[in-house]
């Protein structure tokens, strides 16, 4: 009896042991391992059954995560009952629920989304209601409870109340038909399109889960960089079967449109958006797709960049073409997300200043149900940019942020970098759109300017691989970007502890320096890669490594040397008076606060100006000493972040430490590879000798120049 009881406990250990070491990182922040045992206890006590009254298939989705969720931290799965009793978890709207009716909770305001979870007393039990207007917001109710549950925060006493303050949270997927990503780095697309619409993938349902987790409550599924055929009946009834999936977790489709698709799908010999013919055969293909999917979110269109197809083929304005489109989807409830990332290799203007050229005179000229969407810097998902000088110059329009989940210009999926700082330093910057306080965050929640449409946009960073991102810390940017889209003004090191407890353990000795490393991470790439103002100095096409001598493509904005402007004498991009005059598109009081290279912030100093090598900084020291000094401060931290990730591995399972090790390591060979190309390449224009004690290149600067990457992953075909 005995030795059978003891064989038993030694199979069940070697059972977790073999199942710890082998997590692939599938489950990302939804693992619900077992909580310490008396947190456990506290959860089975007060999650013995899942009460709900009404069939929503949100509520249904959110009872059967909560299950799975207790089952997993706690031990002992909860029943499903449509009764009270002791110990249980309420969930449900007034409106469709009488238990939750009667409890008068404080839900004005909180709109479809928004939730209250209390601990109240119902027939004299002790019961957790999570309740709201509508089931989205039951839906994320119970997820910010198991976040909750997760951190083994005591639930005895709860008391939360959210509402989202941005209104589509969407993913955009950069993912093409043939399931190629671009700039994707986690294996091909999660879009079977070929076996669609006749096979689902369970996939489909955990990437829903996990949206809804954090909140995000939309996805464009192809590229930006669109076919026409994404718009044509067969693959509409494949988006139909995917929306069908998402739509319990409270997510809608998106698609990209091809701008021309008139011509390419319905034979029409113009897409110019003033003809009615172009404006009736969209109107047609919308009534289609919205008999397939009748929730159908609506359009993203990317139009005149970068070779795609829009109304300035046709002499007309981006409004002209977003409004054609708008009008086919407005009878329906759908939008239009018109990108501003527009530039052209014909305009002689500075790259950073062609956007808000050609938007700023549009504001107030679209349609109720477009918002336009801009990129959160003015070149292109650098490593840091200022923010976009859009925001805040466009009132009466709404506009959304995009940012770049998927790491195209910081490092692929091998770099560690957390992006929340990143997302965080642009929402909290200050426009000045309407005096002080006129945050990013302020434009596009439409608080600013008193706009209902409001959107953040992520590209995506999502794919086949079994960990879904390309690594278990790039999870982390997928999951940020959702809080953020939730809360702008929510914390990236809050945001980081909250994920890393979920994706790792709470526990406070891995917490804090896990947390501390991540929220230095980004920070790094940009010293080992861009540093000081620097942007857009990587290698052509696939954008992978460094390339700031590139001087040869055809247009002068592709090139690093446009970017960087280094000669003999100085370097830096002059987007003061004396050069782009960039600057003037700042409000005022941003514009003063760049304009003098003395007090700017030094970490847009090149951005902005033009300088000499022996420019002094602030302490004093030289520009040409303090760059590769930062150069050489990004590598010794991610050797520290390699050597803090050692430390913590008594805290992870054996697949997931060795595989964040393993890439901790080829980034430090990157980080070093960046930071002696770039110094070899900037020491030949600026002929001054490294500060003292620093190591020099570990090759000459040809070796650098030299090095070919034809097969490098994202690139578009
Ligand atoms: C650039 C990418 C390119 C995208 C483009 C965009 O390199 O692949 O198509 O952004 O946002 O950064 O449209």
């Amino acid at each position: 009896m005995r030795s059978g009881w003891i064989i038993g406990v030694l199979i069940a250990c070697l059972l977790a042991a073999t199942s710890a070491s082998a997590e692939g990182g599938y489950d990302l922040w939804l693992r619900y391992r077992p909580l310490p045992p008396t947190s456990a206890a506290t959860v089975r006590a007060h999650a013995g059954a899942i009460v709900t009254q009404e069939a929503d298939p949100r509520i249904a989705s959110a009872k059967a995560e909560l299950i799975r969720a207790v089952e997993g931290l706690a031990g002992t799965a909860p029943t499903s009952d449509a009764v009270m009793r002791p110990g249980a978890i309420l969930l449900g709207t007034p409106a469709r629920s009488p238990l939750v009716r009667q409890l008068g909770l404080p839900l004005a305001g909180l709109g479809n989304e928004g939730y209250v979870i209390r601990s109240v007393v119902i027939a004299g039990s002790p019961t957790i209601v999570v309740a709201a207007n509508d089931g989205a917001g039951v839906l994320y109710g119970a997820f910010a409870l198991i976040r909750h549950l997760q951190r083994g925060d005591p639930i005895d006493r709860i008391a939360l109340q959210s509402r989202p303050e941005v209104g589509l949270r969407v993913l955009n997927h950069w993912d093409n038909l043939d399931r190629q990503v671009e700039r994707g780095y986690a294996g091909q697309s999660i879009w079977d399109w070929w076996r669609l619409p006749g096979q689902t993938d369970a996939r489909y349902t955990d990437y829903a889960r996990a949206n809804a987790s954090i909140g995000i409550n939309g996805a464009v599924l192809n590229n930006v960089n669109a076919k026409a055929d994404s718009l044509t009946t067969p693959y509409i009834a494949k988006a139909a079967a995917v929306a069908d999936v998402l739509r319990p977790w409270g997510m809608k489709v998106y698609l990209s449109a091809r701008f021309s698709a008139p011509i390419e799908l319905g034979g029409l010999k113009t897409a110019d958006p003033l003809d009615p013919a172009v404006a009736r055969w969209w109107r047609g293909k919308a009534d289609e797709i919205y008999r397939a999917i009748p929730d159908f979110g609506g359009f993203l269109v990317k139009a005149n960049s970068e070779g795609q197809p829009g109304p300035r083929d046709y002499r007309r304005s981006h409004a002209d073409g977003a409004n054609m489109l708008a009008a086919a989807v407005a009878p329906h409830g759908g939008v239009v997300m018109w990108r501003a990332f527009v530039y052209a290799d014909t305009d002689p203007e500075d790259r950073a200043k062609q956007a808000y050229t050609e938007f700023k005179p549009l504001d107030g000229r679209f349609a109720d149900n477009v918002i336009v969407q801009v990129k959160n810097g003015p070149i292109d998902f650098q490593p840091r940019e200022p923010f976009h000088p859009l925001f805040g110059a466009m009132p009466k329009t709404p506009l959304m942020i995009e940012f770049q989940i998927t790491k195209e210009y910081l490092g692929f999926a091998t770099h560690l970098a957390y992006l929340g700082p990143l997302f965080a330093e642009t929402l909290a910057a200050d426009t000045y759109g309407k005096g002080r306080g006129s945050t990013v965050a302020r434009v596009i929640d439409g608080s600013l300017d008193g706009h209902r449409l409001t959107g953040m946009a992520g590209v995506a960073n999502i794919g086949t691989d079994r960990n879904w991102a390309g690594s278990i810390f790039d999870q982390a940017n997928w999951y940020a970007f959702g809080r953020l889209a939730w809360d702008p003004r929510a914390k990236p090191d809050a945001i980081a502890a909250d994920w890393a407890a979920a994706t790792f353990t709470p526990d406070p000795r891995f917490l804090a320096p896990t947390v501390a490393a991540m929220m230095r991470s980004r920070e790094a790439v940009v010293d080992y890669m861009t540093p000081l103002g620097l942007a857009h100095l990587m290698a052509t096409g696939h954008h992978y490594g460094p390339g700031p001598w590139v001087a040869d493509l055809a247009r002068p904005e592709w090139n690093p040397v446009y970017y960087h402007r280094a000669d003999a004498n100085g370097i830096g991009f002059d987007r003061t008076r004396t050069g782009s005059n960039a600057l003037a598109q700042y409000a005022p009081p941003v514009a003063s606060r760049f304009a003098d290279p003395k007090t700017i912030d030094e970490q847009y100093l090149l951005w902005f100006h033009h300088v000499p090598w022996d420019h002094r900084m602030a302490d004093g020291a030289t520009l040409w000493d303090t760059l590769v000094r930062r150069y050489d401060r990004g590598v010794a931290q991610v050797a520290d972040t390699r050597d803090t990730w050692a430390r913590l591995k008594p805290f992870v399972d054996a697949e997931r430490h060795g595989r964040t090790a393993d890439a901790l390591r080829v980034q430090l060979e990157e980080a070093q590879w960046w930071r002696d190309a770039s110094i070899a390449y900037f020491a030949s224009l600026s002929r001054r000798p490294l500060p003292a004690g620093l190591p020099p290149p570990a090759h000459p600067l040809d070796w650098y120049k030299a090095q070919r990457f034809p097969w490098a992953p994202g690139n578009p075909q």
